[in-house]
């Protein structure tokens, strides 16, 4: 048994140590998660994408529906805006570090860039979940989904081929959703 008074004094220690992490967390005001609305060219709804800001990661979860049978790459690009239909207006893929496309790129990758693509089934839904290190919502990193006025998240009408810069082959953009703080 330690001496009561040096296990009274162990307690306050912990206790404003509790305090100290709670209040850094706080004056970060980093949110710990975000759902972003996907929509298609003609407005449709056909989803969300949640952010959810882990230790030392972004875990990204996309539910989709509405969207056509097949394998469709994800990506962050640079401007938040989705402006119906081409989608154009969101700019490239997000690339603070000024890289190339592609995960299994030498020369890459984009911080926009996915490590999978989205499989839509029969039913024109499907899921897909992504754990990354170089993506985060602390909103002033520079590479934060909330850098320079915020990001966007498109679908593409094909698959990422993860290699071919800059856009990985992956065709028209099919979806959208804007990224703001
Ligand atoms: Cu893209």
């Amino acid at each position: 048994m330690l001496p009561k008074r040096i296990a009274i004094a162990s307690i306050v220690f912990l206790a404003a140590g509790m305090f100290a992490a709670t209040a850094q967390a706080k004056s970060s005001e980093k949110p710990a998660k975000l759902v972003v609305a996907l929509h298609s060219s003609d407005g449709t709804d056909v989803g969300t994408a949640t952010f959810t800001e882990k230790k030392k990661s972004l875990h990204i979860h996309i539910d989709a529906k509405n969207l056509p049978v097949g394998t469709h790459a994800v990506h962050i690009h640079q401007v938040a805006k989705c402006d119906a239909p081409d989608f154009k207006t969101a700019g490239g893929h997000f690339n603070p570090d000024g890289k190339k496309h592609g995960m299994n790129n030498p020369l890459g990758h984009h911080n926009g860039d996915l490590p999978g693509n989205l499989v839509i089934g029969e039913t024109h839904t499907g899921t897909v979940d992504f754990t990354v290190n170089y993506l985060t919502l602390a909103p002033d990193a520079a590479n934060s989904i909330f850098a320079n006025g915020g990001t966007s998240i498109v679908i593409h009408d094909h698959a990422d081929d993860m290699v071919t810069d800059p856009t990985g082959n992956a065709g028209n953009r099919i979806a959208c959703g804007v990224i703001i703080q």
